[in-house]
């Protein structure tokens, strides 16, 4: 099937009285996915709400919500019987016991194909990212996306990408190509940039006085933390210290023990190293440049009897340099 007879069969789920809510867990490319999807059904229903059920506090991605006018409700403050047709975009319904409050009408994604209950069906995992799908259904029906709306989709497509340097199709570059022509790249720049608030700020000043480099490996212990963002902004700035390939950044929040693990990639996986250092102690794992570890400290408290702040961030060290360590070099 083309996709402009997939897109007419999409369109048939909907009709001039329709209220329409779509459900997201919200990033960029979820958020980007459901304002084009709210534009292509602009004129064609009653309303289209646009919901999502996760906490946002990443600072770009609040700022690309005000940016772009993405005009996201939270789940918690929709009434389920003011609507009469369910999307999910971006996820399938097994993704999160969130999205199982509803049956589904449409689900458009590009993760492996896990769920399909819903009467319209596009799952393309051979696609980088959902902006891409929903790029080409726009450009399928000759919408031409607002500024902020094509540059909601770029921030879609740059995200799950990785810019690119994450496996992307050439659709995804096609698509995000096309999309040149539309965006208010200022927008793009200026969202890119609010990386930190203020607050993450201090608390980089901080892990920056207090780094310990051993071995090529930046290491930070915060003790106990409010945010664990900060520990992802702390290991993502110490890869910028020449010759650091490693940056292993924790900290304590409601007696789990976080840790944040990145890696330049020319090494060991960080998800496998993860997993061996700290595997016993709780949830450990990642992909080959990113990993992340939450442990019990009541089972890390087992093992080394005291979980000061200087102990644990001595045993982190330790677990490092003697499992994931050796093979990392
Ligand atoms: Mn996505």
């Amino acid at each position: 099937m083309s996709i402009r007879e997939k897109i007419k069969q999409f369109l048939n789920l909907f009709n001039k009285g329709s209220k329409v809510l779509v459900v997201i867990n919200a990033d960029p490319d979820a958020i980007a996915s459901a304002m084009a999807l709210r534009r292509i059904l602009w004129r064609k229903v009653s309303e289209v709400a646009i919901a999502h059920f996760n906490l946002i506090t990443r600072p770009d991605n609040l700022a690309m919500i005000e940016y772009t006018e993405s005009g996201l409700i939270s789940l918690d403050s929709i009434e389920k019987k003011n609507y009469d047709k369910f999307v999910i975009l971006d996820s399938q319904p097994d993704h999160s016991e969130h999205f199982s409050e509803f049956t589904y009408d449409a689900i458009i994604d590009h993760h492996p194909l896990s769920c399909d209950e819903a009467v319209y069906v596009d799952i393309r995992p051979e696609y980088g990212t959902c902006s891409t799908i929903m790029t080409e259904y726009l450009k399928t029906m000759k919408i031409k996306p607002s500024a902020k709306l094509a540059a909601a989709l770029m921030l879609g497509i740059k995200t799950d990408t990785a810019d690119f340097t994450r496996e992307a199709t050439f659709k995804d570059i096609r698509e995000f190509q096309h999309l040149y022509k539309f965006a208010d790249m200022n927008i793009v720049t200026k969202v890119e940039r609010a990386l930190m608030t203020e607050d993450d700020l201090d608390f980089l000043s901080n892990a920056i006085k207090k780094r310990k480099i051993i071995n090529n490996r930046a290491f930070f212990h915060a003790g106990i933390i409010h945010k664990p963002d900060e520990l992802v902004i702390v290991a993502d700035f110490f890869l910028s210290i020449a010759r650091v390939n490693w940056s292993i950044i924790s900290g304590v929040m409601e007696k789990k023990l976080i840790i944040i693990l990145r890696n330049d990639g020319l090494r060991k996986g960080a998800g496998n190293t993860a997993k061996e250092a700290f595997g016993k102690f709780g949830s450990a794992g990642g992909h080959k440049t990113m990993a992340r570890a939450e442990l019990e400290v009541k089972l890390i408290r087992k093992e080394i009897k005291t979980v000061s702040q200087k102990a644990l961030s001595h045993w982190i060290i330790c677990q490092i340099e003697k499992t994931g360590g050796k093979k990392i070099e």
